[in-house]
C-alpha cells in the first residue's frame, strides 16, 4: 500500500501523532485507532478539491502539533489515552475511480483486521463504499449499523454513466449487504434530491432518514435517540460517516455540494462527541472537505474538530466514564469535572 507522501499538503500527521506504515503491521500493533487518508475526488459530480482535504483536517488549528487535545466537555487526552497513530495518504488516482475504491478498502480492512478502528480523512464520499466494505469484512457482512450525517442520501444507482461517485456509495452498500437496509440511519437530508424513484428505492430498504424537517420540529436530541436505538438492535458495532456538508453551508463552506438550511456545527460536534462515546464505534469517516472552496479554514477547522469529538468520546467510553452533558466545567466550589 504505497503512500502519497508530501503530494496534496505535506508529510505529517493528525496534529504531532506518531506516524505508521500499513506495510509494516509492528509500527501500529497495539494501535486502538489508526487515521489515514484517502485524497481522493475523482467521484464528485460539481465542484471538485477533497483530495486536499486529507492535509487540511491533519493540520488545521491554531494550537501546536503536539500529539495532544484535552477535551473540556469530556476531561480526556485522547491522543495520549488512546493508541492513536497516522498511516498517512493512501495512494488514489482521481481518474482510476475503481482502483482508488480497491486501495483505500484495502487499507481500511488492514486497519480493521488489526484490531484499531479506522478513521479515515476524505476524500469525496466515493469512499465510504470501501471505508464501510473495509470493516463489514473484519465485523461481518451485514453486522454493522451505519449513521450518516449527509444533506444527500448518496443513494443514487447509475450516475453519469457509472456505478461509482460521490452520490452513490450507500446504494452500493446495501446492495452488496455489507450493511442491512434497516440499519442504515441517515441524518440532516434536505433540498432536492433525490427524486420520488430513488426515495421509493430506500423505502424498500427500510432506511430511516431524518430531514432536517423533521430534526427541527422534533428536536435533534430525539432523532438522535431513535436512531441510536435501531443502530444498536441486532448489529454488532456502529460506522459513523460524517459529509461536513451535513452542516449549513454558512459554517462549512469550503465544500463540493452545499445545501442551505443544514445543521450548525455546533449540534453536528455535540451529537458526533455523543454517538462516539454512547455507541461501539467500529469506524469513522469524515469526507468532502474541499479546501479551495473554503473561507478562512471555517470548514477545515470543522473536520479537524469533528476527528477530535469522535476521538475523545472513543476515549471516555473505554475510561468507563458516564455521559453527563450537564456537569459543570467549574463549579465555582472550587471543584473541576473529572
Ligand atoms: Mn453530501
Amino acid at each position: 500500500m504505497s503512500r502519497y507522501g508530501a503530494m496534496f499538503g505535506p508529510d505529517i500527521t493528525f496534529l504531532g501523532i506518531d506516524r505508521c506504515t500499513l506495510d509494516d503491521p509492528a509500527s501500529y500493533q497495539g494501535a486502538e485507532v489508526v487515521i489515514v487518508g484517502a485524497p481522493f475526488d475523482g467521484g464528485v459530480s460539481h465542484r471538485p478539491g477533497t483530495r486536499f482535504g486529507p492535509s487540511a483536517i491533519r493540520s488545521t488549528d491554531y494550537l501546536p502539533h503536539d500529539g495532544s487535545r484535552p477535551s473540556l466537555p469530556l476531561r480526556v487526552d485522547a491522543l495520549r489515552d488512546l493508541r492513536v497513530v497516522d498511516a498517512g495518504d493512501v495512494e488514489m488516482f482521481a481518474g482510476d475511480i475503481e482502483g482508488s475504491i480497491a486501495a483505500i478498502e484495502e487499507a481500511v480492512a488492514t486497519i480493521a483486521a488489526s484490531g484499531a478502528i479506522p478513521i479515515v480523512l476524505g476524500g469525496d464520499h466515493t469512499i465510504a463504499l470501501p471505508d464501510i466494505t473495509g470493516v463489514a469484512r473484519h465485523h461481518g457482512m451485514g453486522r454493522i449499523s451505519v449513521i450518516h450525517f449527509d444533506a444527500h442520501a448518496d443513494t443514487g444507482d447509475i450516475e453519469f454513466g457509472h456505478l461509482h461517485g460521490h452520490g452513490q456509495p450507500m446504494r452500493r452498500l446495501l446492495e452488496s449487504g455489507a450493511v442491512r437496509g434497516d440499519r442504515f440511519l441517515q441524518m440532516g437530508l434536505r433540498g432536492y434530491w433525490p427524486g420520488p424513484e430513488t426515495l421509493d428505492w430506500m423505502a424498500d430498504q427500510r432506511m430511516r432518514s431524518y430531514e432536517m424537517s423533521e430534526i427541527v420540529t422534533r428536536g435533534l436530541q430525539e432523532c438522535v435517540d431513535e436512531a441510536m436505538d435501531i443502530a444498536l438492535d441486532d448489529c454488532d458495532g456502529v460506522f459513523l460517516s460524517v459529509d461536513v456538508d451535513v452542516v449549513d453551508p454558512g459554517m462549512a463552506p469550503g465544500t463540493g455540494t452545499p445545501e442551505p438550511g443544514g445543521l450548525t456545527s455546533r449540534q453536528l460536534l455535540d451529537t458526533v462527541r455523543r454517538l462516539a462515546f454512547e455507541l461501539p464505534i467500529v469506524g469513522v469517516d469524515v469526507v468532502e472537505v474541499s479546501p479551495p472552496y473554503d473561507h478562512a479554514d471555517i470548514t477545515a477547522y470543522l473536520g479537524n474538530r469533528i476527528v477530535l469529538e469522535a476521538l475523545s468520546g472513543i476515549a471516555a467510553r473505554r475510561r468507563g466514564d458516564t455521559w453527563q452533558p450537564a456537569r459543570p466545567l467549574l463549579d465555582g466550589r472550587g471543584t473541576a469535572t473529572r
